[in-house]
């Protein structure tokens, strides 16, 4: 409890601080979602830098990133989220739909398990997506086939099983669709005929 006191405390601060400095903060909502996901993931607060503190650019290297150009540089969105091999833990969070303008979380190389959840569907703005090297389980969700806008889906090296949903033929900019080293089943779904984009199955 004491943590999250203080993990909120400390965005509140690095939010105060942005405004000073940029004039520009998020929103609590997303304060809030980012504070819950961190809980769900098992995130060390201490290793998660300060979400909007730089300029209104974004740099890879920071863990979370953001993009403070929304209204006349008032506003900032959490735009990414880089969290690899950070000994996580937890879960995957359903509600990253709370980040309504997140387009890239990249996992890869943690412990979490259980399955990508299906509210996921919802991240319509999302782009890339890695969990490479997890202990993900359970079948691909349909609801993954919503996000049309992805061009990377990178699940290889789980625990994933079940066959491949054919919907995920409706993932037409799908440049780079990796699935290997998991346990699926069945037949590559002749959906798959219709990613047009693809490069790297
Ligand atoms: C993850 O755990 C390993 C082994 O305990 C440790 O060497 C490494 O520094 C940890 N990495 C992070 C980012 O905490
Ligand atoms: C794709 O992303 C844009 C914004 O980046 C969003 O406006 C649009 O609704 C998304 N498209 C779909 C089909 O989800
Ligand atoms: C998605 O990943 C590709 C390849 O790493 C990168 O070039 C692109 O900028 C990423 N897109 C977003 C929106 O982060
Ligand atoms: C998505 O894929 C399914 C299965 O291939 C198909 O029945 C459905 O019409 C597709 N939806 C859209 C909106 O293209
Ligand atoms: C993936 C990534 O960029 N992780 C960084 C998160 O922040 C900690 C603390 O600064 C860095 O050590 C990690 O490299």
């Amino acid at each position: 409890m004491f943590i999250h006191r203080l993990l909120f405390a400390s965005i509140f601060i690095v939010c105060c601080l942005t405004t000073l400095t940029n004039g520009a903060s998020l929103p609590n909502g997303e304060v809030e979602a980012l504070h819950l996901i961190s809980s769900i993931l098992g995130a060390d607060w201490n290793s998660i830098i300060d979400p909007c503190s730089r300029d209104n650019s974004w740099t890879l290297d920071q863990n979370v990133s953001c993009d403070c150009s929304f209204n006349d540089k008032t506003t900032c969105h959490v735009t990414h989220i880089f969290l690899r091999r950070q000994n996580l833990s937890g879960t995957l969070p359903p509600n990253l739909a709370s980040l309504s303008y997140l387009q890239q979380i990249d996992l890869s190389r943690n412990y979490l398990s259980g399955p990508i959840p299906r509210e996921w569907g919802s991240s319509t703005r999302l782009v890339n997506i890695s969990l490479l090297g997890n202990r993900l389980t359970d079948s691909i969700r349909i609801e993954l086939a919503n996000l049309r806008n992805l061009t990377s889906l990178i699940l290889e090296n789980n625990g994933l099983l079940g066959t491949l949903p054919e919907a995920l033929g409706n993932l037409s900019k799908v440049e780079r669709l990796h699935l290997s080293s998991n346990y699926f089943t069945g037949k590559i779904p002749e959906t798959f005929a219709s990613l047009t984009s693809l490069k790297a199955l």
